[in-house]
């Protein structure tokens, strides 16, 4: 997209297959959550992050210690690409004491300090407020505060009130916007004028456009969005192109997408496409089959176990449902 320079896996393809890796288990992990929603195990709602993989672990992957990241309701990616545990993630939404926060926030409220998971916000948009408050604390220490979001919040107010209050404090802040077309059923032009990082460019924030299907794209532009934030130069601003290939939430299929816009977009799926970079650079395929066969594996286990921890008490109920 913006990016003009060479960009490559060689020469790094023992970090590349560490991130194929992670990116297979969470389009794996959501499979299975979606595959236990079907069957009634799971409580609360989900919105799966399946197509938009190379974001989060593209990202998660120039972060350090003292980084942290603010993820929305559409953040399990965000939280395996930060190393939070599978396990407690998934008996977080089977509602198990054995989940990463009790079995008491389900898969819209997850957060994991020790992981530099901030939270996971419900709140449209709160993320960014979140991160705003996080950088604040951050600038003392040179850590840097990622919030991820929507296309669909950059038209709430505190978008503009946080990137402005940013800008001006200069605080080490990375605004990174996947934009994955839609905003629950609306496709993002029909509400949204103008170009979404022309907002940013608006307030002298540097602003790139990336392609969101490349987990080495994703990594380049983050590493020096965060060196940007880190070196004091104030927030930066990402907007990933993405997809999501489920629907918005669990109740919806996805109906209003025009037919063939979902396989046109899985043509640029970003776990194939790193495969075939890590090939052309001399990894072998037994050795990704391998990595494959691993994560399934994990994730069979991880149901057994899931299933038969025991529930959080009072027991969760299944009454909200969106
Ligand atoms: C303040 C607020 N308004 C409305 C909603 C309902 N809502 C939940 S998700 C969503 C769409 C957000 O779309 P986008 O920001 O593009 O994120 P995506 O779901 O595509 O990841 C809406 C309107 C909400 N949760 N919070
Ligand atoms: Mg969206």
């Amino acid at each position: 997209m913006t990016t003009t320079q060479e960009l490559s896996v060689a020469g790094e393809t023992d970090l590349y297959l560490g991130l194929y890796k992670r990116m297979v288990l969470i389009r794996g992990f959501e499979e299975l959550i979606q595959s236990l929603f079907l069957r009634g195990e799971i409580y609360g709602t989900t919105h799966l992050y399946s197509g938009q993989e190379a974001v989060a672990v593209g990202v998660a992957s120039v972060l350090e210690e003292r980084d942290r990241v603010a993820a929305t309701y559409r953040g399990h990616g965000h939280a395996l690409a930060l190393g939070v545990d599978p396990q407690g993630l998934l008996d977080e939404m089977l509602g198990r004491a054995t989940g990463v926060n009790g079995g008491r926030a389900g898969s819209m409220n997850i957060n994991s300090p020790a992981d530099r998971l901030v939270g996971s916000f419900g709140i449209v948009g709160g993320t960014i407020a979140a991160a705003t408050g996080v950088a604040l604390a951050l600038k003392r220490t040179d850590g840097v505060a990622v919030c991820q979001f929507g296309d669909g919040a950059i038209n709430q107010g505190y978008f503009h009130e946080c990137l402005n209050f940013c800008a001006v404090l200069r605080l080490p802040v990375v605004f990174l916007c996947e934009n994955n077309g839609y905003g629950e059923y609306t496709p993002f032009q029909d509400v949204t004028a103008g170009a979404i990082r022309a907002r940013a460019e608006a307030m002298d924030v540097i602003a790139e456009t990336i392609d969101g299907m490349s987990v080495v794209e994703v990594r380049s532009a983050a590493s020096r969005a965060v060196a940007h934030a880190r070196a004091g130069g104030g927030p930066y601003f990402l907007e990933a192109i993405t997809y999501r290939y489920v629907g918005h939430s669990r109740s919806d299929p996805g109906k209003y997408r025009p037919p063939g816009e979902l396989d046109a977009w899985k043509e640029r799926d970003p776990i194939p496409r790193l495969r075939r970079e890590l090939e052309g650079a001399g990894v072998e395929a037994s050795a990704l089959d391998t990595v494959d066969a691993e994560v399934a594996a994990s994730l069979e286990e991880m149901e057994r176990k899931g299933l038969e921890a025991p529930f959080a008490e009072p027991r969760p109920t299944r009454e909200f449902r969106e």
